[in-house]
């Protein structure tokens, strides 16, 4: 594997950490306005984001490599001041990280890495479904305005989400 290919991954497993961290931070920010379903919808994604992370962090060491761990920024965004705020927040962050993934694709591609162009798929098809996620609530958002008991009815339907392995080594995680 090249420098360049091992710096492109490591620099996404601090991506994927730092957007753990970011929907961690949006978690406790709406536990504490008393938004538990939303809250729980934040924390299973920060959940999916370590396995993303994860996924990167065991790709590496497959290929005889070892994971460098960096620091993770602290997310500034978690200062936002409501919920429709930072699901717009998360939905811009998750197209820097489909642009991020794009890169790495790219390089594979370039470098004629195949075992890294297969692997990047699963990352780009879960990436739609992420941008899809946060702009499916962020019209639910934009439509209940302060209509506080659809804006209730919502908490309740974001509560509903449960965490299941996420990553193209889900099942793995666990032992990573
Ligand atoms: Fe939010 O996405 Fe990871 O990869």
């Amino acid at each position: 594997m090249t420098e360049k290919t091992k710096e492109i991954i490591n620099n996404q497993i601090n991506e994927e950490f730092y957007s753990a961290y970011l929907y961690l931070a949006f978690s406790a920010k709406l536990e504490k306005w008393g938004f538990k379903g939303a809250a729980n919808w934040m924390k299973i994604q920060a959940q999916e984001e370590n396995d993303h992370a994860l996924g990167f962090f065991r790709f590496l060491l497959e290929r005889g490599e070892e994971p460098e761990l960096r620091a993770i920024a602290k997310p500034e965004e978690a200062s936002l001041k409501n919920m429709l705020d930072m699901f717009s927040a998360g939905l811009a962050h998750e197209k820097h990280i489909t642009a991020c993934i794009g890169k790495i694709y790219e390089l594979a591609r370039e470098e004629k890495d195949y075992a890294l162009e297969s692997f990047t798929k699963w990352y780009i098809d879960e990436q739609v479904e992420e941008e899809a996620n946060a702009i499916e609530i962020i019209d639910k958002l934009k439509l209940i305005g302060d209509n506080g008991s659809a804006v209730y009815m919502l908490d309740q339907e974001l509560k509903a989400r449960m965490y299941v392995p996420s990553g193209p080594y889900a099942t793995a995680n666990t032992a990573a």
